[in-house]
């Protein structure tokens, strides 16, 4: 016959005695969050962002002093009511069950606890997707491996840095051109996904000017973790507007005519500096200016068009600069990975020109 252990019931001192200390431990985690310096760990430059702070302060409060009971009752309730020495080897422990009151109770408070949690949590995310849009209009786009921007009146694409006027609205249309990135911005702690063929708008308005980086949150390639090169500087109105009309005047020349994905492109014309430009721009983080097997993500490009060792492209066609320009126009798939075409790369055909004319030149 297996034989119940005598064992008392009742919790006893140590266990009140317990309870008090988890609790000391428990209030002095929570006041560590409600104090904790955030702010100096990351700065927060929109309001949802501070909303977010105040929220995490109360979730890290509240799990930590979860996390301190949890654990504290575990490890008393091991100790204390763990098998004895004395214990014969089949004993089993006090056999408890139904307790209406605490069972209620138990359910009651995490129930709570997560409709807080789901209605604090849907008033930020409606003010940052929900609100309606105003103030200025920017897109961006991700792509492997950057994120590109357009505003209204500067033409075609600027990189490396996005420019903000401080306290204005901001209504940021994010997509994508190949695969699924995500655009995060830790000073906004704010984080959405950007996605081929749907555009997702969010709405903020930053107020404090500054450089914050801009992070690609979503593993998309080989070079996924190069994504955190960009940079989101927040200015002035005077500082902004200098910038803007700096840009216009700079993407002056840039076509904002759409790239063909077919037919011949006229290369005639083609000017090797303007190429080089956007060789840096939109190239070199694929591709090394050495030679061929001098392998980024795709081959090395010096001397592309004129190495005897290389008579052909990757895609078989003899290498020419009429047969670079397709591989530029159309993108190619070969062993090495893929080639992104004109439409993914943002090039029209006057930047196909300009960049074949480029390739042409090294030697
Ligand atoms: C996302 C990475 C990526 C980007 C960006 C990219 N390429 Fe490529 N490129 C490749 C890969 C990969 C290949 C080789 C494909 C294969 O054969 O597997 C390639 C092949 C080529 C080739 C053929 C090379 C040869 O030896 O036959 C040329 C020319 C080329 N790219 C030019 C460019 C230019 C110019 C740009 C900028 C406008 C550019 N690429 C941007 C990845 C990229
Ligand atoms: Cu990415």
């Amino acid at each position: 016959m297996v034989e119940q252990k005598a064992q008392a019931t009742s919790l006893g001192r140590g266990f009140w005695i317990a309870t008090a200390v988890m609790a000391v431990a428990a209030v002095a985690g929570a006041i560590y969050w409600v104090y904790a310096p955030i702010e100096s760990w990351v700065p927060s430059i929109i309001l949802t962002a501070h909303q977010v702070d105040v929220f995490f302060r109360f979730l890290a409060a509240v799990g930590t002093a979860i996390y301190v009971f949890v654990v504290g009752y575990i490890v008393y309730f091991t100790i204390v009511f763990g098998a004895k020495k004395t214990d014969p080897p089949d004993a089993i422990g006090v056999q408890i069950h139904d307790n209406h009151k605490l069972e209620f109770w138990w359910t009651f408070f995490p129930t709570l606890l997560v409709v807080i949690i789901a209605i604090v949590s849907y008033l930020i995310w409606a003010e940052i997707i929900l609100k309606p849009a105003s103030g200025v209009v920017v897109e961006a786009i991700g792509h492997q491996f950057n994120f590109t921007f357009r505003y209204p009146q500067i033409n075609g694409e600027v990189t490396d840095e996005i420019h903000l006027p401080v306290n204005v609205p901001v209504t940021l249309n994010l997509t994508s051109s190949d695969v699924i990135h995500s655009f995060w911005v830790p000073a906004m702690r704010l984080k959405n996904d950007t996605i081929p063929g749907m555009v997702t708008a969010i709405k903020f308005t930053p107020y404090r000017t500054g450089r914050y980086p801009i992070i690609c949150a979503q593993f998309c390639g080989t070079l996924h973790s190069t994504m955190n090169k960009q940079v989101l500087v927040v200015e002035d109105e005077a500082s902004f507007n200098a910038w803007y009309h700096g840009m216009q005047l700079k993407n002056a020349h840039v076509s904002n005519a759409l790239p063909s994905t077919s037919g011949t492109i006229a290369l005639t014309g083609g000017d090797a500096a303007a190429g080089q430009a956007l060789f840096s721009q939109k190239c070199s983080a694929c591709h090394a200016l050495g030679p061929f097997d001098q392998k980024i993500v795709g081959p090395g490009l010096r001397g592309v068009l004129h190495d005897p060792k290389h008579p052909t492209l990757v895609d078989g066609d003899p290498a020419t600069p009429e047969n670079a320009a397709k591989i530029l126009q159309q993108g190619f798939t070969g062993p090495m990975g893929t080639m992104p075409n004109a439409t993914t790369n943002g090039l029209s055909d006057k930047d196909i020109a300009n960049v074949v004319a480029y390739l042409n030149s090294l030697k």
